[in-house]
């Protein structure tokens, strides 16, 4: 079994209409919930989390957007789950995701894509670490 972080962002959240959609997708495709929270994440947080695009031109207004109001932080469990859950939420522009992935289904735009989902092994638990500690 392994573990990787999902993350609701903060428009589908204040939306408020696709939340239980999107877990339900995902305990379609086998995951196990094993962490679940909605939570007002702090900037510096933030910020870390996002580390690695620190020196990127879009760096600030991602920051901006993941601190705009809560997110849903989940941890979920599953064979293969990091490869499994970047198949299910698709291509980070919506516009190039597959036909039913999660942000094809929910997201407006490359900077709006609806979701997170960590991108290897080692991402998984960093940010496992970072978000549940
Ligand atoms: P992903 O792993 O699919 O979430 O994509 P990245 O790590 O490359 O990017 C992280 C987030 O930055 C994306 F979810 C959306 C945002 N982003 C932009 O806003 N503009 C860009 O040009 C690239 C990414």
């Amino acid at each position: 079994m392994q573990q990787t972080y999902f993350m609701i962002k903060p428009e589908i959240v204040r939306e408020g209409k696709h939340v239980g959609d999107i877990l339900a997708i995902a305990n379609r495709a086998g995951f196990k919930i094993t962490g679940l929270a909605m939570r007002q994440l702090d900037r510096a947080l933030v910020e870390d989390f996002y580390g690695e695009h620190r020196e990127r031109g879009f760096y600030k207004d991602l920051c901006d957007y993941i601190c705009s109001g809560p997110v849903v932080t989940i941890r979920l469990e599953r064979e293969n789950a990091v490869a499994a859950l970047r198949a299910l939420i698709g291509a980070t522009n919506p516009a190039e995701a597959a036909v039913g992935t999660i942000r094809s289904l929910y997201g407006e735009s490359l900077s709006f894509n609806a979701v997170h989902a960590s991108a290897n092994p080692e991402d998984a638990a960093r940010e496992l670490k970072l978000i549940f500690g």
